[in-house]
């Protein structure tokens, strides 16, 4: 993409309404703009890294054996009656009456119309397990939407939910979505640590929160530091076979939110506990037959009884994890994203626009840069080297390739890495080889 024209109106002034570091970051850098407040359009930049997340969850998602299909945003006010919640959901959703007076409402989330699916089709324990995920937008009206995309009243959501024919089944279907997180967040970039959580509005007793660490986060955590040394990538995980050990091993190690968290019965000593704050990305739950019983979600077993259908929910805030990821990973100078999420995967940098030689050098490295697949954006604005450098700082992409004419009267460019700064005076060829790896 070249810059010029591209559309990315970062801002020079810290914007006064945003108080943690990733909302200003996000508004500096043209990713996002509020229609009203917590409610976001996504400019091309955010809307690149958004796509980013939801590509990795997905696939995480599919990996693990879910089936993607999409559920509508809007949804009859009559399932959530017969479920119990279109009354306990409070001022928290939003009601809407259509034409026909009838009583409608923006899906706040969506264990209702997947059982009302479920309930159509299927009829017997041949038919289970199943587990179906849909990506949509939610609407939550949070009292106190802040912090940009991190709590809007809008947002952007992957929920899966699990179906099967006895609790032994539906255990095993949450350990497999519990595993499937850890490797999705973990493809981000993020240390994601499960912790034992409340269930709020969701209901059931079995529940975790994953939780990244970051000081502007919304809630108090404990963990064994053990947690800051378990590293699963590369792990080919078989979501099947070794999948109990592993979560019973990975569940042992201590971490809880402040609500479960108690310091008398905390089995791990002080020296070994870390008490930081948390933003929760993902939230999965186990709650048996709160819906499957209230809206008669029956399955046949094998000796013919009918019994409702065992459920669990798993949620990730895909839109809040844009805002996750900058919280974890910025610097003075701005965003520094990393590789798997960034909206481009290298910055070239023209340090004299309207120079024929150093004009031709960059041509060169941004054709060879698409050519390989890396998705380069070329700053060609006619714009002093000053303005370039700390809009690319701003924007974080992780490599800058920087051409002058000086560097090119020798044959040299300059590659910045963004994460560590650090700079190095090389050939074309070589850069390349680099940023390609
Ligand atoms: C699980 C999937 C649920 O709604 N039902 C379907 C269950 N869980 S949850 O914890 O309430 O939400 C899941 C995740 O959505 C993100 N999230 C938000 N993101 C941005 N703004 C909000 N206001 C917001 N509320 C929830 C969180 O990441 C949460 O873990």
């Amino acid at each position: 993409m070249r810059l010029s024209r591209y559309f990315m109106p970062t801002l020079k002034e810290t914007p006064s309404e945003a108080q943690i570091v990733s909302h200003r970051l996000m508004l500096r850098a043209g990713m996002v703009r509020q229609a009203t407040a917590g409610i976001y359009s996504w400019l091309p930049l955010g809307f690149k890294v958004l796509k980013k997340i939801e590509q990795i969850v997905r696939e995480e998602q599919d990996r693990a054996g879910a089936h993607e299909l999409l559920m509508p945003t809007i949804q009859p006010a009559d399932l959530w009656r017969e479920s119990g919640r279109y009354d306990d959901y409070g001022k928290e959703m939003l009601r809407i009456t259509d034409r026909h007076d009838r009583d409608m409402l923006f899906g706040p989330t969506n264990e209702e119309l997947i059982t009302d699916i479920f309930r159509f089709y299927v009829k017997s324990y041949k038919d289970v397990p199943q587990l179906l995920y849909h990506i949509q937008w939610k609407f939550r009206d949070e009292v106190r939407p802040r912090f940009g995309v991190m709590r809007g009243r809008e947002f952007l959501m992957k929920d899966a939910y699990s179906f099967d024919i006895d609790y032994a089944a539906s255990k095993h279907s949450y350990n497999k979505m519990f595993l499937a997180y850890l490797r999705t967040f973990e493809r981000m970039g993020l240390k994601a640590i499960p912790m034992r959580a409340d269930t709020g509005p969701i209901g059931g007793d079995l529940s975790h929160e994953f939780i990244i660490l970051a000081e502007t986060g919304e809630s108090q955590v404990f963990c064994d530091k053990q947690w800051m040394e378990i590293d699963l990538a590369g792990d080919n995980v078989d979501y099947d076979s070794d999948l109990d050990p592993r979560v019973t091993e990975l569940t042992n190690i201590y971490a809880a939110t402040d609500e479960m968290h108690d310091p008398a019965a905390c089995p791990v000593g002080e020296a070994d506990l870390i008490t930081a704050r948390g933003i929760e990305v993902g939230h999965i739950f186990n709650f048996g037959t709160k819906y499957s019983a209230a809206m008669k979600a029956e399955v046949q077993t094998p000796d013919s009884s009918q019994v409702p259908v065992m459920m669990g929910s798993y949620g990730i805030g895909v839109s809040r994890l844009v805002g996750g990821i900058i919280e974890a990973s910025h610097d003075d100078a701005g965003i520094v994203w990393p590789d798997q999420v960034a909206p481009f995967g290298a910055a070239v940098i023209n340090l004299r626009q309207g120079d024929d030689k150093t004009d031709a050098a960059c041509e060169d490295a941004y054709a060879k840069l698409k050519a390989a697949g890396v998705d380069p954006l070329y700053d060609d604005r006619n714009e002093r080297a000053g303005g370039k450098f700390a809009d690319m700082d701003l924007i974080g992409l992780p490599w800058q390739l920087i051409i002058g004419p000086r560097g090119v009267a020798n044959g040299v460019v300059e590659l910045k890495r963004r994460a560590t700064g650090e700079r190095q005076e090389l050939s074309l060829d070589a850069a390349l080889q680099q940023i390609i790896g």
